[in-house]
């Protein structure tokens, strides 16, 4: 088989298999290189695939998952996405003319750290894992953890907190790594994030409750993509923003995308509204991961046209 089993990895390898896919997902497209963007606090590669046809510095687009580590279902789909764009330019067209123009970065596995803790310890693991001084408590809310708002409403100060935002802004170095390869970059267009569960699109702001400048043209853009997600299994995604969708939160990296002049910045969560919530069905990855690819071609056939 393509993919090892996981049986024959140790657990602090288990991110390993996604990164084989990664490998052969370079290896079988001349298009598609597999990159390292940092390490994590225990040290795990951060790899993210760069998918470019030519040219210099791209206009481009950034994709992550996984940044929750218990949201299992957006790594699977991230890495299925993957494959669906590899393996569409060429044959896809709406692929084929974001490629022949833009790169595209995605991001499987935000949080090595926390997903392995996830299969070793803790199924409900959120957060990072480094080490908080003066405190038992372990791990920092990565999606608290952007310079946006940071330490404002909608994050806690308190280490054992799920959304503890930790010591100071990017002071976990997954949020970094990230916010460093974005910056350096300096030629993205959209930053789109997936997360579980609640099947909602959402656009800034979380930090605060005003509509950013850019309103109209993001509600009906993600309007448009949640009628892309509804064409293929009539799922429903609630669009809006952060605030007044989901609830206010600070820290969040959407928010530090779009302020920093990245317009498109939207986090998705992904199936179901609850009734398995972060313990998805493995038989529903396909569908979920089919559904959200529908809706971020949307967004990025628009980018591309804008
Ligand atoms: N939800 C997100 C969270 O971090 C979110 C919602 C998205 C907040 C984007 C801020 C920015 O709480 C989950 N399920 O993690
Ligand atoms: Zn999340």
């Amino acid at each position: 088989t393509r993919i090892p089993g996981l049986a024959s990895f140790p657990a602090w390898a288990l991110p390993r298999p996604i990164y084989a896919e990664l490998d052969h997902l370079a290896s079988e497209h001349s298009f598609v290189e597999k990159i390292q963007i940092g390490e994590s606090y225990e040290k795990r590669p951060l790899y993210a695939l760069k998918f470019s046809t030519g040219g210099s510095n791209r206009p481009a687009i950034w994709l992550d998952a996984g940044i929750h580590s218990r949201e299992w279902v957006t790594q699977a789909s991230a890495l299925w996405i993957a494959n669906q764009i590899a393996s569409g330019y060429g044959s896809d067209s709406s692929i084929t003319s974001l490629l022949d123009k833009m790169d595209l970065f995605l991001l499987p596995v935000a949080n090595p750290d926390g997903f392995v803790y996830t299969h070793t310890s803790n199924r409900m693991w959120r957060k990072t894992r480094s080490k908080n001084a003066g405190s038992v408590c372990y791990g920092v809310d990565p999606n608290r953890n952007w310079d946006a708002g940071f330490g404002g409403p909608g994050a806690s100060s308190w280490p054992c907190s799920d959304s503890y935002h930790g010591p100071s802004a990017e002071s976990e170095v997954e949020v970094k790594s990230v916010a460093d390869f974005i910056r350096n970059h300096g030629n993205f267009k959209a930053f789109l994030t997936l997360h579980s569960y609640s099947q909602l699109l959402m656009y800034p702001y979380g930090y605060k409750c005003t509509r950013p400048d850019d309103y109209a043209e993001l509600e009906s853009l993600g309007r448009a993509a949640a009628n892309a997600i509804k064409s293929v299994y009539g799922t429903t995604f609630q669009v809006g923003p952060i605030c007044s969708t989901i609830y206010q939160a600070s820290g969040g990296s959407i928010d530090w995308a779009y302020d920093i002049g990245i317009k498109y910045s939207f986090a998705f969560e992904l199936r179901d509204t609850g009734r398995y919530g972060f313990l998805l069905p493995a038989n529903q990855i396909v569908p979920a991961a089919t559904e959200t690819w529908m809706g971020l071609r949307k967004i990025m056939e628009h980018v591309l046209k804008k």
